[in-house]
């Protein structure tokens, strides 16, 4: 009798203990946004599911009737997609009784773009190696399937497989069969299988002797190589061309344009329903400014290209930096199909080393306002299909980084629905990602856990603007896109730091206005003069229109300058926010993922002081002004962050320290 109360007392003791103290559940970032969910299979054998042909293909319609729950959808895709809605909606809480929620995606093609070569290294990947593991004698079928799960997930239906630095290889018929492995796979979850072709691949495969696209033979090849994949994957989607962009060959080689090469292609897949995608990242290191180019050579193009070609604009005119303005494209092109490219992969937004959540900079692309079709054209509705860089990659947890994670997700999201805010993703990816600890509230972990993350991700984006490259400054990178270099002018002018920021003693920033590059005209009025105009110029990409004397006044009543340096100092504050409340969420994650991103965000920190030493250090060099007083002074003399820049570009990846310190090289090793 004593010996059971004394047993209870201690029971009920412990479950106090337990209630008063969260248990984090064990995780360790491998079930992505599938975590807290209930298994698919699960959720379809509690459904009543209808394929209903008066359904567009990839809708789906949940809602309750005759005490059961339905899915009804177009086709297979639209069911899957309507279970992992529910999957979703249950984790939201938002699956209650009478649950009656109607959806198609918005864009016919959501695709992932893999840089992913044929050694199995990875264009921009820090993830490990090729997800694909092309050299190994046998195709990783388990994780192909849980890639097509997390695709379909949040429904997205097509992949390129390999880097559009293409290998010609891709085409020969070892590789045509392993891909149609690879199809067979991701086919059971509705996703299409594309590939990146290398122009000159007649020539390399067959030893044709010309890459012209007016060419009957070099037509012919093509036709037959289309015949040849379509043979072997019968629903293929069609190719992605990079295409006399970076030193690869295309039309232009021979006195051809792109609408040229593009309809060759179009016609060799056209008539087994292919596609092909033509990128508009086009730029040659002769022109004054880059930015303009893709409209220079894109827009006489317009309404030339078949029906079957679409093409591919990345979101802002220079290449995937923290911040850029919408490419002017968007605005420009009326009758030719355009397709958006997002990076997901971070490789300007510190690899997948930063916190840096994505939503809200494709958020501010897809709702700016082209001014196309008159005011309210967003580049969400002028565009009509949309791809993403892949950041995924052999790791455990695909994305090399729990909080990379959150940026596929994100993109499939707003792939499905451009209208979708990005603090709502960043929402429900939390909630499917981390698991309540056990013995906690939802109330509790709603306040305690899921509300800073929220406030982190949010924030996180516009912390790398700041200590990277603020007030519309861009392109300040070495050459691993990694850490900042803007010294660098040796080279092409237009891979150089110095070409973007044009820094002299008297100011700061690319003139792109009537008076410079003209590149504001390439946007729709009333924009054009708004960019022009010093006055209605947004002050977050004034130094992208504008060269600036460094005492300009800005609306703070500080000087652009001083505006400058407090960015850095405000971006790495944000970045100890960061790590200070993260400290304190240690209760409530799996201590796996609490490590993992306290470290990163150790590494982050050091990374911003070395930008903000880098380009606040360079930049003072060359206006001689102090530093405004309530900035905090800069740790690391300038000489020893040009070498560390120097080394960590040889080694291809960042190095850091124990401490977690971005490598500084012993002066030994300095060049004189
Ligand atoms: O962003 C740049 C990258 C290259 C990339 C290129 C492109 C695949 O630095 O690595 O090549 O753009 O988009 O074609």
């Amino acid at each position: 009798m004593r010996k059971s109360f004394f047993l209870t007392v201690l029971a009920g003791a412990a479950l106090l203990a337990a209630c008063s103290r969260p248990a984090p559940v064990a995780q360790d970032g491998s079930d992505l946004w599938l975590a807290a969910g209930r298994p698919y299979a699960d959720i379809l054998a509690s459904v009543e599911t209808t394929i209903d042909p008066a359904l567009p293909a990839e809708a789906f319609h949940i809602y309750d009737a005759d005490g059961q729950r339905h899915v009804a959808a177009g086709s297979e895709a639209g069911l899957r997609y309507g279970v992992y809605a529910l999957q979703r909606a249950e984790v939201l809480g938002q699956a209650g009784p009478g649950m009656d929620v109607q959806e198609q995606p918005r864009y016919a093609l959501r695709l992932l773009n893999h840089w992913d070569n044929l050694d199995d290294t990875v264009e921009r990947g820090y993830a490990g190696e090729s997800m694909w593991e092309w050299t190994s004698p046998t195709i990783p079928e388990a994780r192909i399937r849980r890639y097509g799960e997390l695709c379909a997930s949040v429904g997205l239906n097509g992949a390129v497989l390999n880097n559009v630095n293409s290998n010609p290889l891709i085409l020969d018929a070892e590789h045509i069969a392993r891909v149609a492995k690879i199809a067979d796979i991701l086919r059971e979850y509705g996703i299409k299988t594309y590939l990146s072709i290398k122009w000159t691949s007649p020539i390399a495969l067959s030893g044709l002797k010309s890459g012209d696209p007016l060419n009957p033979q070099v037509r012919q090849w093509w036709k037959d190589k289309a015949a040849e994949i379509y043979k072997a994957i019968p629903d293929f989607g069609g190719f992605l061309v990079k295409a006399n962009s970076e030193g690869q060959a295309g039309p232009q080689d021979y006195g051809r344009t792109h609408a040229d090469g593009a309809n060759m292609l179009g016609e060799a897949v056209a008539p087994y329903g292919g596609i092909v995608m033509w990128r508009a990242f086009v730029y040659s290191p002769t022109s004054p400014d880059r930015a303009n180019q893709a409209v220079e050579e894109f827009l006489p193009l317009d309404g030339k290209f078949a029906d079957n070609v679409i093409v591919q604009i990345k979101n802002g005119p220079v290449d995937f930096q923290p911040r850029e303005p919408f490419s002017p494209l968007f605005g420009q092109l009326k009758d030719t199909q355009m397709m958006m490219e997002f990076q997901i992969t971070q490789e300007y937004l510190g690899f997948s080393n930063h916190l840096a959540y994505l939503g809200t900079m494709w958020e501010e692309c897809l709702q700016s306002d082209t001014y196309r079709d008159g005011p309210g054209t967003p580049v969400s509705k002028t565009i009509s299909a949309i791809a993403g860089v892949a950041n995924t990659g052999q790791d455990a947890n695909f994305c090399g980084y729990v909080f990379a994670q959150a940026n596929w997700y994100a993109f499939g999201r707003l792939a499905w629905d451009p209208e979708l805010s990005a603090e709502q993703i960043a929402d429900e990816w939390i909630r499917q990602t981390f698991l309540k600890p056990d013995g906690m509230t939802d109330k509790a972990f709603e306040g305690k856990f899921i509300e800073p993350v929220r406030d982190i991700l949010m924030a996180s984006r516009e912390a790398v603007v700041d200590y990277e490259m603020p007030v519309g400054l861009h392109h300040l990178f070495g050459g691993t896109h990694y850490g900042p270099a803007p010294w660098d002018r040796l080279g092409r002018p237009d891979w150089t730091p110095a070409y973007y920021h044009q820094a002299d003693s008297a100011g700061i920033g690319f003139d792109r206005t009537r008076s410079g590059s003209d590149n504001v005209d390439q946007y729709n009025e009333p924009l054009a003069s708004q960019y022009n105009d010093l006055a209605t110029c947004p002050e977050n990409l004034l130094l992208w229109f504008h060269h600036m004397p460094w005492d300009y006044q800005m609306a703070s009543g500080r000087t652009v300058w001083d505006e400058i340096c407090l960015h850095y100092d405000a971006g790495i504050r944000q970045v100890e926010a960061f790590r200070q409340t993260w400290a304190g969420l240690k209760p409530y994650v799996a201590p796996a993922l609490w490590e993992e991103t306290a470290r990163k965000l150790e590494i982050q920190q050091h990374d911003g002081e070395w930008w903000r030493d880098a380009n606040v250090g360079y930049f003072q060099q060359i206006n001689g002004l102090p530093l405004p007083a309530d900035v905090r002074p800069l740790d690391t003399p300038i000489d020893s962050l040009i070498y560390r820049q120097v080394r960590s570009d040889r080694l291809g990846m960042p190095i850091h320290d124990e401490n977690n310190r971005p490598i500084i090289v012993a002066p030994r090793f300095r060049r004189p």
